[in-house]
């Protein structure tokens, strides 16, 4: 049986969300960053890196985000969430990397300081500054979703869960969506897919 490691309030998020889409039953080992429980041995042992997620697929041990995503999606989903032409299977990876590449880390900055520190602690500069460095990745991804519903197309896929998982931090981040209504739009239809909310719903 699938274990997934990792609280929902956590990039453990994304793996559940994935998860649920495509039906799988998993045992859920709630390691929490916050009582150190991704510092304990026994989970070092697992993910040497101390973070979740982390799988244990029947044995098969996987740790980082996107790769447990675009592993998942392809061993359970292809021809669904896992496209099936290379073509197709680049632009999933292209999207993954991009969103890792150009969008978390400022998307992340911001939550943090517009939301998740204490007052006192928070840089509204820095916060600022994130938010303008995400308006060029947001004017790409504003005119890909305006041309098809979809990042490669017509249909959902891991492409579009991995990158809206990334970007359902850009609400408690109070990014300002008014610029790219295509993308807000795009970002709704994936937040309100029903294995998106049942993955919300483990976050209360
Ligand atoms: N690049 C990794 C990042 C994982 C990561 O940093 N996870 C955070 C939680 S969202 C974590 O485990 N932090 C706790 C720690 O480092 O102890 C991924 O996408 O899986």
């Amino acid at each position: 049986m699938l274990k997934i490691y990792g609280i929902a309030r956590s990039r453990a998020f994304r793996t559940m969300w994935m998860a649920k889409e495509l039906g799988l039953d998993y045992e859920h080992i709630p390691i929490n960053f916050a009582d150190g429980g991704t510092r304990d041995p026994e989970y070092l042992a697992i993910n040497p890196n101390g973070h979740v997620p982390t799988i244990d697929d029947d044995g098969f041990v996987l740790w980082e985000s996107m790769a447990i995503n675009l592993y998942l999606a392809k061993k359970y989903g292809r021809g669904t969430l896992y496209p099936i032409l290379f073509e197709d299977e680049a632009r999933t990876w292209q999207w993954s990397f991009w969103g890792m590449t150009e969008l978390e880390r400022p998307v992340l900055t911001a939550m943090f300081n517009r939301a998740l520190l204490p007052e006192d602690k928070r840089d509204a500069a820095l916060a600022d500054q994130c938010e303008r460095e995400m308006g060029r990745p947001l004017m790409v991804l504003d005119s890909v979703v305006a041309a098809s519903p979809y990042l490669l197309g017509e249909h959902f896929t891991v492409a579009d869960l991995n990158v809206a998982s990334i970007l359902s931090w850009a609400r408690p981040a109070r990014i300002d969506f008014s610029a790219v209504p295509k993308a807000a739009d795009w970002l709704k239809r994936c937040a309100e897919r029903p294995a998106a909310r049942a993955a919300r719903e483990l976050q209360r």
